[in-house]
Order: C-alpha cells, then structure tokens, then sequence
C-alpha cells in the first residue's frame, strides 16, 4: 500500500526534527521518499512561529490504525505537548493518504480531511507525487492546488530544501 504522511514542526530545531521523523518513516516504509522543505506562515495568522513542513511516502503492510500509533509515537519521542488544538508543536505528523481507501474511523480520516485547504500540504505532495488522485473525490493534486490559488490569499509557502 501507497501511504503518504504529512510532517510539520514550528517548535525547536525543526530541521533537526523532521530529518528525525525522516529517519524514523524511512525504516517502516519502503520505498520510502520525501518532499522538499517548505516553509510558511501559521494557519488563521495564529501568533506562532513560522512551520516547516514536508511530505514523505512509501510503501507498508501495516494497517491504518498501526500507522497513526506511529506517527503519535514519533510525535512523542518529539517532545510533543498538546496545549492547545492547532498550537504550536515540536513535531506533528498526519496519516495523509492510504492507497486508494477512503477511511472514516473515530480516530482517523483518510485522506487527511483538510488536505484540500492546506497549501503547505498541497506543494509539497504535489512535487513528491504529481499523479496522486484523490480516491474520495477523484481530483488531481494539480486541481486541488488550483482551487486553492482560486480560493485563497494566503501567502504560498516557500520552498527551503531541493
Ligand atoms: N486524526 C484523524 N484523522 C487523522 C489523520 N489522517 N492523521 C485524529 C492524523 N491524525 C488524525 O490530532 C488530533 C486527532 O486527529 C488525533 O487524535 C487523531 O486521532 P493531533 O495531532 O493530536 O492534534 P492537532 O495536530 O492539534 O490537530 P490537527 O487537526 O492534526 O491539526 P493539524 O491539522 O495538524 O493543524 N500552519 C502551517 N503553516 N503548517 C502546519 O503544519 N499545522 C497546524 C495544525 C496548524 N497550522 C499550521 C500547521
Ligand atoms: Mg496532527
């Protein structure tokens, strides 16, 4: 199965946190490829530090649920504290994508519910995997990045990595 997750942090050294998460994925996955670096502006203005964020993916046998206990485990061993919804994090990963299934478990939606309002997920899946098609609504990567330019003045992220 195809998985993509997606990796944020605006807390700490957040290079040094996502080539850690990088690390870790890389040993679950194979195949395993990551995004450039992109960095931009917190979500709703929010008073926070700038995030960087980056899309990884690659191939497993584990289940759904197996994945997200990963990802909250790595955003553990981060230092993760949750204050706040949406606050500032050392380390946030989300189950973006797993294969073609569309999932709505109380503790995970697939494919990640926000992907299509979220620039900082949207360029970097787009570079790492430009035929992905949404299994719920059938879009490309490129049409939902369209829609949101047509949506949206937010500034765009900033590419910060090859
Ligand atoms: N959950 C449901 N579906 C999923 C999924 N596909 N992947 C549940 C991961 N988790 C999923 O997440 C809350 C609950 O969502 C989990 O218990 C899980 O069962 P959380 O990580 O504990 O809390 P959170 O991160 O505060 O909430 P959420 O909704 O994940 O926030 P987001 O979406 O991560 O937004 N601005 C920029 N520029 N870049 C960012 O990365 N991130 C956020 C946080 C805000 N602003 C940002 C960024
Ligand atoms: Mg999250």
């Amino acid at each position: 199965m195809l998985v993509h997750f997606g990796l944020g942090s605006n807390l700490g050294d957040r290079h040094a946190l996502l080539q850690n998460a990088r690390t870790a994925l890389a040993k679950q996955l194979v195949e395993f490829r990551e995004s450039p670096i992109y960095e931009s502006t917190p979500l709703l203005g929010m008073d926070q530090p700038s995030y960087l964020n980056q899309v990884v993916c690659g191939t497993t046998t584990l289940e759904p649920l197996a994945l997200l206990r990963l990802c909250q485990t790595l955003e553990e061993q981060a230092g993760r504290v949750r204050a706040e919804h949406w606050g500032a994090r050392t380390l946030d990963i989300d189950v973006l994508s797993y294969g073609a299934q569309v999932l709505s478990l109380p503790e995970l939606t697939v494919p990640h519910p926000e992907l299509p309002n979220r620039a900082f997920v949207l360029l970097p899946f787009k570079h790492l995997t430009p035929d992905w098609v949404h299994p719920g609504t059938g879009q490309m990567l490129d049409e939902l990045w369209a829609q949101w330019q047509a949506c949206t003045a937010e500034p765009q992220p900033t590419q910060v990595s090859e």
